[in-house]
Protein backbone atom coordinates (compact mmCIF):
# COMPACT_ATOMS: atom_id res chain seq x y z
CA UNK A 1 0.00 0.00 0.00
CA UNK A 2 0.87 3.81 -0.57
CA UNK A 3 -0.68 6.33 1.68
CA UNK A 4 -0.39 9.56 2.95
CA UNK A 5 -0.49 10.92 6.70
CA UNK A 6 -0.53 14.33 8.06
CA UNK A 7 2.20 14.69 10.93
CA UNK A 8 1.07 17.59 13.58
CA UNK A 9 4.04 18.84 15.79
CA UNK A 10 7.13 18.30 13.77
CA UNK A 11 9.31 21.89 14.23
CA UNK A 12 12.74 21.47 12.62
CA UNK A 13 14.08 18.62 10.17
CA UNK A 14 15.91 16.76 13.60
CA UNK A 15 12.05 16.32 13.90
CA UNK A 16 11.61 14.78 10.70
CA UNK A 17 14.40 12.51 11.40
CA UNK A 18 13.08 10.95 14.46
CA UNK A 19 9.86 10.30 12.65
CA UNK A 20 11.16 9.06 9.72
CA UNK A 21 13.23 6.67 11.77
CA UNK A 22 10.14 5.58 13.95
CA UNK A 23 8.29 4.74 10.66
CA UNK A 24 11.11 2.93 9.07
CA UNK A 25 11.31 0.86 11.96
CA UNK A 26 7.88 -0.60 11.58
CA UNK A 27 7.44 -4.16 9.99
CA UNK A 28 6.37 -3.92 6.48
CA UNK A 29 7.42 -0.33 6.30
CA UNK A 30 9.35 -0.39 2.81
CA UNK A 31 9.79 3.82 2.02
CA UNK A 32 8.90 6.50 4.12
CA UNK A 33 9.52 10.14 3.48
CA UNK A 34 8.88 13.08 5.13
CA UNK A 35 8.34 16.91 5.10
CA UNK A 36 8.88 19.24 7.37
CA UNK A 37 6.84 21.92 5.05
CA UNK A 38 3.97 19.79 4.22
CA UNK A 39 4.05 18.14 7.69
CA UNK A 40 3.56 15.12 5.74
CA UNK A 41 5.05 11.36 5.80
CA UNK A 42 4.07 9.32 2.10
CA UNK A 43 4.69 5.70 3.63
CA UNK A 44 5.32 2.75 0.90
CA UNK A 45 4.36 -1.13 2.60
CA UNK A 46 3.92 -4.49 1.98
CA UNK A 47 0.97 -4.48 4.40
CA UNK A 48 -1.93 -1.73 5.74
CA UNK A 49 -0.58 0.51 8.03
CA UNK A 50 -2.80 2.77 10.05
CA UNK A 51 -3.03 6.34 11.89
CA UNK A 52 -3.02 3.96 14.97
CA UNK A 53 -0.83 2.27 14.30
CA UNK A 54 1.82 5.02 13.55
CA UNK A 55 0.56 6.95 16.67
CA UNK A 56 1.43 4.13 18.50
CA UNK A 57 5.04 3.77 17.41
CA UNK A 58 5.37 7.76 17.91
CA UNK A 59 3.95 7.57 21.57
CA UNK A 60 6.36 4.35 22.73
CA UNK A 61 9.16 6.73 21.68
CA UNK A 62 8.59 9.53 23.73
CA UNK A 63 7.57 11.71 20.85
CA UNK A 64 5.33 14.75 20.37
CA UNK A 65 3.52 14.34 17.42
CA UNK A 66 0.14 13.80 16.10
CA UNK A 67 -0.67 11.65 13.36
CA UNK A 68 -4.02 11.87 11.07
CA UNK A 69 -5.40 10.69 8.04
CA UNK A 70 -3.93 12.83 5.36
MO1 LIG B 1 14.36 19.94 16.71
MO2 LIG B 1 12.19 18.17 17.25
O1 LIG B 1 15.72 20.78 17.78
O2 LIG B 1 11.78 16.70 18.45
S1 LIG B 1 14.33 17.67 16.98
S2 LIG B 1 12.41 20.43 17.72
Amino acid sequence: MKKSFKIDGMTCEGCVQKVQDTFSEIEGVQTVKVSLKDATADIEANNDITMQQLQDAIDAKGGNYEVSEG
